[in-house]
């Protein structure tokens, strides 16, 4: 759905009428024990996040100096957050007394609809942040706020193949209900919604493609990375083109000094997740920061879907992304 399609009603929706709203719009359930997903501007919003989606679309208003996190869920938006922060932070922090020593990256980049929009009772405090803002979000492309679309404000896209980000996504919420003791989500049951485009912020293919497409419109504007290409960028040439992107190029004496290194070391999984900050204690959520941090490989979906669950992935996403020129490497 293009934003032109968002129904301006629910732009100027006062919080007291969302949820006689939401009332009306079709809904689903991953299984017993999840939130209920409300399919809302042609994607699969969390009843959790909904008012935290009216919100910021609503009041947002983007600088040109904002950079945007942007990501379907379990692609690669901790890690993301971490390389952007560490980039544009590079020279206030180094790298001994860095902010991601010490603090989970989603505290460093919150998410705009479901973090800093989610309160009903307060707006946040945006205009006090100082530039640039490092901010994130799961909304597809078309629900963007209007301003971030008008502004000079620049997105990252991450995106990882769907194969592993699904796997990712199942593993999420099985350590959820095995912390809340509630019925375990069967991967058959997770697959065939996932194909049919029911989960978080889905379908992925609608997901990816709006971002693609606004990647291949505008370059200066969307940057589209994957994450196996990052994973396997020895060169870290990602991190040369991201930093770029973001304003903040490296210098040729930083690329001598392994300045570059020494960020994809921070921000590297193997050092993010067994920091205090990131393997104890709970996210604003109520999920344990670690299960941020399971695997972080590419290709760990072969040990839990069936060649004909992985047949059928294939031919969906070969169809979904047929002609846009957008292709995964899931091994
Ligand atoms: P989110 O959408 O809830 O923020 P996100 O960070 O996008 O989650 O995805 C989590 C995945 O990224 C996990 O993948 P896995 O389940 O296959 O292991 C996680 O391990 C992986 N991940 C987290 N941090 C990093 C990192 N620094 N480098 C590579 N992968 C990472």
């Amino acid at each position: 759905m293009e934003q032109k399609d968002v129904p301006r009603s629910c732009i100027s929706m006062e919080a007291d009428q969302e949820d006689e709203f939401l009332q009306t719009l079709p809904r689903e359930r991953i299984w017993e024990g999840t939130p209920y997903l409300y399919h809302f501007q042609g994607f699969w919003c969390p009843s959790w996040a909904f008012h935290g989606v009216i919100s910021f679309q609503k009041h947002f208003q983007a600088r040109d100096t904002d950079l945007i996190i942007a990501s379907v869920p379990k692609s690669g938006t901790t890690w993301s957050k971490a390389l952007a922060f560490a980039i544009v932070n590079r020279n206030r922090y180094g790298f001994t007394a860095n902010p991601l020593l010490t603090a989970n990256p989603h505290d460093l980049v919150p998410f705009l609809e479901m973090d800093l929009y989610l309160d009903k009772n307060n707006l946040p405090n945006l205009e006090d942040r100082s530039d640039p803002r490092i901010l994130a979000t799961h909304l597809p492309y078309a629900s963007l706020p209007v301003s971030i679309k008008d502004s000079g404000c620049r997105i990252v896209y991450v995106s990882r193949n769907p194969f592993d980000q699904l796997i990712s996504h199942w593993h999420f919420l099985l350590k959820r209900s095995q912390e809340e003791a509630g019925p375990l989500v069967p991967l058959e049951h997770f697959f065939d919604m996932y194909c049919k485009g029911v989960h978080s912020n889905g379908p992925f293919w609608d997901h990816a493609l709006g971002y693609w497409n606004a990647s291949l419109e505008n370059p200066n504007k969307v940057l589209f990375l994957k994450y196996e290409d990052m994973k396997e960028d020895v060169n870290l040439g990602y991190l040369k083109k991201l930093a770029v992107f973001l304003g903040f190029p490296f210098s040729a004496d930083e690329e001598r000094d392994g300045v570059i290194e020494q960020i994809s070391r921070l921000c590297s999984f193997e050092n993010l997740k067994v920091l205090q900050a990131n393997n104890t204690g709970k996210m604003k959520g109520g999920f344990q920061k670690s299960s941020l941090f399971r695997k972080g490989e590419v290709g760990d979906w072969v040990n839990y879907l069936t060649p004909s669950m992985a047949e059928r992935l294939k031919n969906q996403v070969e169809e979904k992304l047929a002609g846009s020129g957008l292709t995964f490497k899931a091994s």
